[in-house]
């Protein structure tokens, strides 16, 4: 396709881009466009748990996504396919570009629930996934290398309007194949979410400029693998388990991008109150936003405080040590920040997932960075945040400071992994019985209090590991300590998985066993597809008897349940009484 000057690029030129319906009243509009008309493709998603009825969105996503960006998405993931063919043709001839490594996975994030909704921002990316596709293609051809796959992925050309791009992806939906066999479409759905999920973390990891050829070489592999019909169920099963362990290294980089430029995180109690002053609130999971947000609100007489996700961030030390005005944490999880935004006097950055249609009354307030938008909301630069800093010396900020209570934090595996000695002795003076890894997304669910419940009524000799926007079904509880160690201990942000897996080997090599020999149990709640990719890491450490909920993937077929209940013994969650009877017997 063509380059030309589309309305996101021209907005680019300035720091502040103004997306979808705020400047042009166009067919994009709103909710409606194309969603009412005869001639629009159907939209079918069912990649995140909220997935209406169980089954699939098919009018509107449950979380705001149009039918118009649902296509896009499709279609962007379709060119993505086409990409990674010639991706992994220029490897044969020793060609691994890493403006296509990354951008394949930021592409792939924008896809995920809660992240990219605007129209516009996929016009750009379907332009640029097919130029850097073409590109490739002549340099494989150049170097005296061959393509051999006869998918239209490689060879589409894209229409040349927006409303041309909704039409095509209609073509490349999820169930664009109605004959193919319902066990192999659910292990590529399977294996594609968890590509969506492990490209979220490598996109983050990238930025910290962590990054491994084989992650790379993997993703690729991976979505051209979507487009071989030859690939069976065996073939598909072994990548989907080979993403669990990919994701395992993704997060691990990420850790390492995190920690060099941070320090480990250490334990560290977070207001959960207010300061006087101007106020800014961080939402999202990108670190080094929030350290850009720091660095620009310094000696402002603005506060800054994080919201979901970004509560961890207070156990990096380097963090704190460098902002004093790096102060508390407000709110909750993700569902609830429409009414959590709502009352802060400051202006906000979503940084990341989970972005929820905003509110009118703050809607001027909201600014959005990186692979996340909204239409309406401004988009600023990462490189300017000048925008963001002029609203919050705007808005009022707090008139006064409040108490309301803290949380502890930064119990990353280097600080759990400090008190090693008293927690073996613990388990051997069996002051402490067993440990409750219960982690993973929140969400609007009601099913989903069992996960406040099941900690609730966790007996007082076992302590309960937490990662992700899950906690924030449980994190204000004061559960105590067993010889010192809080029996609450919040090890981070849903790719701190791979903290909690250092902390499990650990823990196997303190007590001679495996992962499966440890008093350890694996409470998951998923929501979206970094907790897919998350859960096929734990899959592919071997790890069994994982309890998952609040429901289990729509995607997923009862033959691949079968096959996941057969080698893992992957089982739903049932009561919290129950569960905790069957696993302490
Ligand atoms: Fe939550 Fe959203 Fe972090 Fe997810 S904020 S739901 S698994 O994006 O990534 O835990
Ligand atoms: Fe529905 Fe989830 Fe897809 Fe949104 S991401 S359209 S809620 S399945």
């Amino acid at each position: 396709m063509k380059k030309k000057l589309s309305r996101r690029n021209f907005l680019k030129k300035s720091t502040i881009a103004i997306t979808g319906t705020a400047i042009v009243p166009s067919i994009l509009s709103s909710g409606q466009a194309w969603g009412a008309k005869k001639d629009k493709p159907a939209m079918f998603c069912y990649q995140c748990e909220q997935t209406m009825r169980g089954k699939g969105c098919t009018k509107i996503g449950v979380c705001g996504k149009t039918p118009d960006v649902a296509a896009l998405q499709d279609l962007l993931i379709h060119t993505l396919k086409g990409l990674s063919i010639a991706a992994v043709a220029g490897r044969k001839v020793n060609i691994s570009d890493q403006k296509i490594n990354r951008f394949t996975c930021m592409a792939l994030f924008s896809t995920l629930t809660n992240v990219e909704f605007d129209p516009y921002r996929f016009e750009d990316l379907l332009s640029e996934s097919v130029e850097l596709r073409d590109s490739m293609i002549a340099r494989v051809k150049s170097a005296g290398g061959s393509i051999d796959s006869t998918s239209d992925a490689l060879t589409l050309k894209l229409k040349p309007s927006l409303e041309g791009l909704v039409k095509q992806g209609g073509s490349y939906g999820l169930m664009s194949e109605p004959d193919i066999n319902p066990d192999i479409r659910s292990l590529q759905h399977l294996l594609l979410f968890g590509l969506k999920g492990m490209g979220a973390y490598t996109d983050h990891a990238a930025e910290h400029d962590q990054e491994d050829e084989g992650n790379y070489e993997f993703i690729h592999r991976g979505l051209a693998a979507m487009t071989d019909k030859t690939k069976d169920l065996k073939s598909l099963l072994a990548l989907v388990l080979e993403c669990g362990e990919k994701n395992l290294k993704a997060m691990e980089l990420l850790d390492a991008g995190n920690t060099g430029a941070y320090g480990h995180p250490v334990p560290t109690a977070v207001p959960l109150g207010s300061k006087k002053g101007k106020a800014i609130l961080v939402s999202g999971h990108d670190l080094i936003d929030l350290e850009r947000v720091l660095e620009a609100s310094k000696d402002k007489g603005i506060v800054v405080y994080t919201h979901g996700e970004m509560l961890p961030c207070h156990g990096y030390p380097v963090l704190k040590q460098r902002f004093p005005h790096f102060y508390g944490h407000y709110g909750t999880a993700w569902q609830n920040q429409k009414k959590e935004f709502d009352k802060f006097p400051g202006a906000i950055l979503m940084t990341s997932n989970c972005i929820q249609k905003p509110r009118k009354s703050y809607k001027k307030n909201i600014f959005t960075t990186g692979t996340v938008g909204w239409p309406g909301v401004a988009h600023i630069s990462k490189s300017n945040l000048k925008p963001l800093i002029d609203k919050a010396l705007e808005l009022p900020g707090y008139t006064k400071d409040t108490e309301n209570g803290k949380v502890l934090v930064g119990f990353g595996h280097k600080a759990v992994l400090s008190v090693a000695d008293k927690i073996v002795a613990g388990v051997k003076d069996k002051s402490i019985r067993h440990f409750f890894l219960v982690g993973g997304c929140d969400g609007v669910k009601k099913s989903r209090n069992y996960y406040t419940e099941f900690v609730e009524k966790t007996p007082k000799d076992s302590i309960v590991l937490t990662l992700a926007c899950g906690k924030f079904k449980f994190f204000t509880k004061q559960l105590g300590e067993i010889n010192g160690i809080p029996r609450l201990l919040d090890v981070g942000q849903c790719n701190d998985a791979h903290s909690a897996v250092q902390i499990a080997v650990a823990l196997t090599k303190a007590f001679n066993t495996d992962v499966n020999g440890l008093p350890l149990s694996f409470i998951i709640s998923w929501y979206e597809q970094k907790a897919v990719a998350v859960l096929l890491s734990l899959l592919a450490l071997g790890i069994k008897d994982i309890r998952l909920g609040p429901s289990l993937p729509a995607f997923i077929t009862p033959n691949v349940l079968d096959v996941l209940v057969k080698n893992y013994n992957l089982m739903p969650i049932s009561t919290p009484d129950k569960d905790l009877e069957a696993i302490l017997g």
